[in-house]
C-alpha cells in the first residue's frame, strides 16, 4: 500500500451498499464450457399433459332405450339428439363413449351411471378406460 495521509496510521473500511439478495435458482441448467463462462441450456420439457380417461357405455337387453338416453343427457351433459344417437350406437355396436375426461373425474360419472342404473334396477354398465 502507498503512502497514508499525514495523521493517519490504517484505513478502515465499511461496507456502504446494502446487501444484494441471493439469486433465485433459474429454470435453466447452468452448463460450463471450455471458455470458463456459464451457458444456460434450456432443460427439455418434462411435463406431460394427463393421461385421460373415456367413458364407454356397454350395451344389454334389459336397459330401456329412454332410460339410457336420459343418462347420459343428465351426467354426460349432451342434449338429447345427440344422447340418441349415442344410445343408438351402443345399441348397434354394443358399445360407445359418453365423454373423455381427466382420471378422477371419468371415475365419479361411471359411478353416478351405475348407481343410477342400480336404483332403476336396470342392468346397464359402463366403463372407464385410457384413450390410446
Ligand atoms: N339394447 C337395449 C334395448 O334394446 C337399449 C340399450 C342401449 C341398453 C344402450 C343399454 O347402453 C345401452 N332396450
Amino acid at each position: 500500500m502507498g503512502a497514508l495521509p499525514m495523521g493517519v496510521d490504517r484505513m478502515v473500511f465499511m461496507a456502504s451498499k446494502t446487501p444484494i439478495p441471493a439469486p433465485v435458482a433459474p429454470k435453466v441448467r447452468p452448463k460450463d464450457d471450455d471458455g470458463g463462462s456459464v451457458v444456460l441450456e434450456r432443460r427439455t420439457q418434462k411435463t406431460k399433459p394427463p393421461q385421460m380417461y373415456q367413458v364407454v357405455m356397454l350395451n344389454d337387453d334389459y336397459t330401456p332405450m329412454e332410460f339410457v338416453v336420459v343418462v347420459i343427457q343428465e351426467f354426460f351433459n349432451k342434449d338429447r339428439e345427440t344422447a340418441t344417437q349415442i344410445m343408438l350406437k351402443i345399441h348397434l355396436d354394443g358399445r360407445g363413449v359418453c365423454g373423455i375426461y381427466s382420471r378422477d373425474v371419468a371415475a365419479t360419472k361411471v359411478e353416478q351411471v351405475q348407481q343410477a342404473a342400480r336404483e332403476a334396477g336396470h342392468p346397464l354398465q359402463c366403463v372407464s378406460e385410457p384413450v390410446e
